[in-house]
């Protein structure tokens, strides 16, 4: 039985918890004031310095969250969230980080905490029923239950581009980015890559440069942010009743507080497409116009068109030279498939005389060279290179720990060789024991993770108690269950446009990995009344001992 008496040594010797967690983000921190209020002896596992996790890594210029801070932050305790004022609608990563770093000192966290460790293996030993975790500093951790909250966007891509290593310059990745202050005032930049987080920095990246070059392969679609204060309509939404909005955000389908919209495309008139459509673009707010304006948006390729067309006339507007304007127009993939962008200046700044757009669909890179960057037509000599190429998301970090062996000897690297594998998102047939917040089959991405991650924590944690209470000590995921899983993934997927799109969610942006939709498309709502049920109905799934 898990109990609070497992002993704990440091130093050489093997370090026995009842639970072993690796990360300390927004779900690691949870995790262990979760575990530690039930009773369990814990340790969370941390390779960087301090808390944080993304917010730890990705200090580049710009970053901000892009759900709604009121809406991206714990709701698990009422006291701290009347502790904690955001300053913004859209708070800063250093705010956010310090946030993470208030909860941390609120509930004493740290002191479980071992940073600076690499969890580098990991080994099921079926006689002991426990893991065994391999780390690059210090004891080993022994551990009834292993939970990996090691993140969906922690492992950054590599660059993939001939010739990187030799550069002269300097190199920066955006998850990656340093701690200490980087000068860019009168160098020549190249940032490479429009995702999120290039559309974030690229704007005070250009303010500060001498020069910038932006290279882009794929438009993607940047909605404007209108920063600010947070909308009194929504501070009063939240204030009015706390609880109720919470729970609204809990059953919703992406984890904020909006109602479904029933009106579909056709059923509306031009003129009232364009009203709700100029009613978005002034909100500022990527969850209402990916889910506020008709109800086929997401799911019919005509409905969606409607509105990417909406999108792109206003791009056209935005940036003055039109040959600009039809490159940074999206064409390749429905809105929505692939993860839209918040705007803070960013289509304006291709405007400036300083700022060089290179369509890589028109000249693709060559190589990389000790002065700057070849693409077949040009040659861009820079001092700085910034790599906003992205991550090798949702397994990225599982399959870094490596490897992962299972029951019977089996490797999760072999066991995911065609993609991965998981019951609810959560398990993997074959690890008992153990648990993965945010996995890929979880709706986490495609929500607001923090109540995504609140859910996947409490929903483990209470597995926890509930097996101590009735003096069982392992749980594992059945194949039927998994198989299920990945069927009913399927049907969803199916019903939604992801896979129009080649993008992180489907592991197109990783050379070589399997292709699928990882993320579960159904929405937080449907996939926590799941989550209920396998539990009232006796765990069914699960095979418990
Ligand atoms: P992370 O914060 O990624 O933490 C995982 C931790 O695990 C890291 O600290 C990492 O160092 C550690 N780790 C991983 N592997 C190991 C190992 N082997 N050994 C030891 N430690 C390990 N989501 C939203 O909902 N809204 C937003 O606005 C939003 N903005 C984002 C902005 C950026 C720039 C990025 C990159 C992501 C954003 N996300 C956003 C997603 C974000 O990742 C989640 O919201 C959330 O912060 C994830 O928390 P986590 O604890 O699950 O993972
Ligand atoms: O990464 P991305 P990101 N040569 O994968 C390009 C969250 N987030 O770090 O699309 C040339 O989106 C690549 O091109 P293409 C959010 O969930 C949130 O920006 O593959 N280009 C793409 O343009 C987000 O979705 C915020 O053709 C290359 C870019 O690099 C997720 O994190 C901020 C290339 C990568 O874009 C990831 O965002 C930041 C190559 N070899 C992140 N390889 C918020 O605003 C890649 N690219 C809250």
């Amino acid at each position: 039985v898990a109990s609070s008496a497992s002993e704990t040594t440091r130093g050489a010797t093997t370090q026995q918890v009842d639970v072993a967690v690796v990360g300390a983000g927004f779900a690691g921190l949870y995790l262990l004031h979760r575990l530690r209020k039930a009773g369990f002896t814990s340790v969370v596992l941390e390779e960087a310095d301090d808390v944080g996790g993304t917010w730890y890594w990705n200090r580049y210029p710009g970053a901000r969250c892009d759900i709604q801070t009121i809406d991206y932050s714990y709701t698990f305790d009422p006291e701290l969230e009347s502790a904690w004022q955001w300053s913004e609608k859209y708070a800063t990563q250093p705010e956010i980080l310090r946030y993470l770093g208030f909860v941390a000192d609120r509930y004493d966290l740290r002191g479980d905490i071992r940073f600076g460790t690499k969890v580098t293996a990991a080994t099921w030993d079926q006689a002991a029923e426990r893991w065994l975790l391999t780390t690059d500093n210090g004891a080993t951790v022994s551990c009834r239950y292993y939970i990996m909250a090691t993140g969906c966007l922690s492992a950054p891509k590599p660059p993939e581009i001939d010739g990187v290593n030799g550069f002269k310059g300097e190199v920066y990745f955006t998850g990656r980015w340093p701690h200490e202050e980087i000068k860019l005032g009168g160098k020549r930049v190249a940032v490479i890559g429009t995702g999120s987080s290039g559309i974030q920095s690229i704007p005070l990246i250009a303010e500060q440069a001498a020069h910038l070059t932006v290279f882009q392969r794929t438009p993607n679609f940047a909605l404007p942010a209108h920063n600010g204060p947070a909308p009194a309509d929504r501070i009063a939404l939240l204030e009015g009743d706390r609880a109720g909005y919470r729970e609204q955000a809990r059953w919703s389908l992406a984890g904020v507080p909006w109602p479904q919209q029933m009106a579909v495309s056709w059923q509306l008139t031009d003129a009232e497409r364009r009203e709700r459509f100029g009613r978005a673009w002034a909100a500022g707010d990527l969850v209402y116009i990916l889910t506020q304006l008709w109800a086929d948006q997401a799911v019919d390729v005509d409905g969606n068109t409607l509105l990417a067309d909406l999108i792109r006339e206003k791009i056209r507007n935005l940036v003055k030279d039109p040959e600009i304007a039809a490159a940074l127009s999206p064409h390749d993939h429905p809105f929505g498939a692939k993860r839209p962008c918040l705007d803070t200046n960013y289509y304006a700044t291709y405007n400036r005389p300083d700022v060089t757009l290179v369509n890589l669909r028109q000249e693709p890179i060559t190589s990389i060279t000790a002065s700057g960057i070849n693409t077949d037509k040009r040659k861009f000599d820079v001092d700085v290179i910034v790599f906003a190429t992205g991550f090798d998301a949702m397994t990225g970090a599982i399959m870094a720990v490596h490897p992962i062996t299972g029951r019977g000897g089996k490797s999760l690297s072999d066991v995911w060789a065609n993609g991965p594998q998981t019951y609810l998102g959560l398990t993997v047939a074959g690890f008992p024991n153990l648990f993965m917040i945010t996995g890929p089959g979880s709706p986490s991405v495609l929500s607001n993770m923090a109540v995504s991650i609140e859910q996947h924590i409490d929903w483990t944690v209470d597995r926890l108690i509930a097996m101590r209470e009735a003096g069982l000590t392992t749980i594992e995921a059945t194949e039927t269950a998994q198989a299920g899983w990945a069927r009913h993934m399927a049907d969803c997927a199916t019903l939604t446009l992801h896979r129009l799109a080649n993008t992180w969610y489907t592991g197109a942006n990783v050379p070589g990995k399997a292709w699928g939709v990882m993320p579960y498309t159904g929405g937080v709502g449907p996939y926590r009344s799941i989550c209920n049920e396998v539990v009232s109905r006796g765990m069914l799934g699960f095979r418990l001992t």
